[in-house]
């Protein structure tokens, strides 16, 4: 896992991906950057703690065209072409729930004097394939301190916008909506997760999720929901969207886990988007050492 500091753009600002490229290897080489490692020869080549092969950043091209977005289509390669002419602004998030600050939010004062981070996180689908992905956003445990959880909230509940004239998938059945996702608090509040407004520097595409997703890089791709509208201090389990409709395929928990196969695949390698050979997959996505002290005690065969 890479955590480097806000870029010195930003994230609204357009630069095209060789720009970006050699601005990280500036950062990189300068030694701005915390925890990661420089290649020398190889500047685009970026080394994830823990793993023994590179991590090279998906190109830009293949995170914002190849897409799970079922609102948008249930083809990869339709959110792309089917968001485009969604418009992600002005923008508002219903706070719900047991907390102290309950209120409708213009999403720029839900997030503003939160510090812009970037981060570099690997992103592991249920289905077996993988990027990795530079985000732009902030620590939702920011978020979640500006909003108040009481004593009583123990999951948060984290909702996609419901509005089938501007998300044509939602005029079919394929899924119940609204999309929705969840976290016990203490995984909201790890932190490595992040609610993310852009990648690669730019303002977040819309089919990944403007303006607002979840990135839980240890979890299957299916908990980092797009398009939050909505979220929710609860204090018993949300039921979350796939969870509900195949729960024998998919766990509330869904902590990447490559000795708990999908009952019809298995989870032990990976496609990375752009690479021939499929490569192992790791516990926790590679991400153990800082968040297997969560699940101590639990049994992650029976709580997948
Ligand atoms: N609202 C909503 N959020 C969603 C999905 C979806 O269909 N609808 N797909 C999920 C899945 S399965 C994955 S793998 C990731 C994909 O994110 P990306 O397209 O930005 O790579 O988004 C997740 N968030
Ligand atoms: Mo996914």
């Amino acid at each position: 896992m890479l955590i480097r500091r806000p870029p010195d753009v930003p994230s609204s600002a357009v630069t095209p991906e060789p720009l970006y490229l050699r601005r990280r290897e500036f950062v990189t080489a300068a030694g701005t950057a915390l925890g990661a490692l420089a290649v020398p020869g190889a500047a685009r080549a970026l080394v994830a703690a823990g793993q023994g092969r590179e991590d090279r950043l998906t190109p830009f091209e293949d995170v914002t065209t190849y897409n799970n977005y079922y609102e948008f289509g249930t083809g990869k390669d339709d959110p792309a072409r089917t968001a485009a002419a969604f418009v992600p602004r002005p923008w508002t998030v219903a706070v719900a729930g047991e907390c102290a600050r309950p209120a409708r939010y213009e999403l720029d004062d839900l997030l503003r004097g939160i510090a812009a981070e970037e981060r570099v996180y690997r992103l592991r689908c249920v289905e077996a394939w993988s990027m990795v992905i530079p985000w732009n956003g902030v620590p939702l445990r920011a978020v979640i301190d500006r909003l108040q959880p009481n004593t009583h909230a123990r999951f948060v509940e984290l909702t996609t916008l419901h509005d089938p004239a501007r998300m044509p998938g939602q005029r079919r059945d394929v899924l119940p909506w609204p999309y929705v996702e969840g976290l016990r608090l203490d995984e909201a509040r790890h932190p490595l997760t992040i609610v993310a407004t852009g990648l690669y520097g730019r303002t977040l595409p819309n089919q990944n999720g403007a303006p607002l997703r979840l990135v839980v890089p240890w979890k299957y791709g299916f908990k980092s929901v797009k398009a939050i509208v909505r979220i929710r201090f609860t204090r018993e389990r949300p039921a979350t969207t796939w969870n509900a409709v195949l729960p024998h395929e998919y766990g509330f928990y869904a902590n990447v886990n490559p000795a708990v196969d999908h009952p019809r695949w298995s989870q032990a390698r990976e496609r990375r988007i752009g690479e021939f050979l499929r490569r192992p997959t790791l516990p926790f996505n590679g991400y153990g050492d800082q968040v297997a002290s969560l699940y101590a005690g639990m049994d992650l065969r029976r709580e997948y």
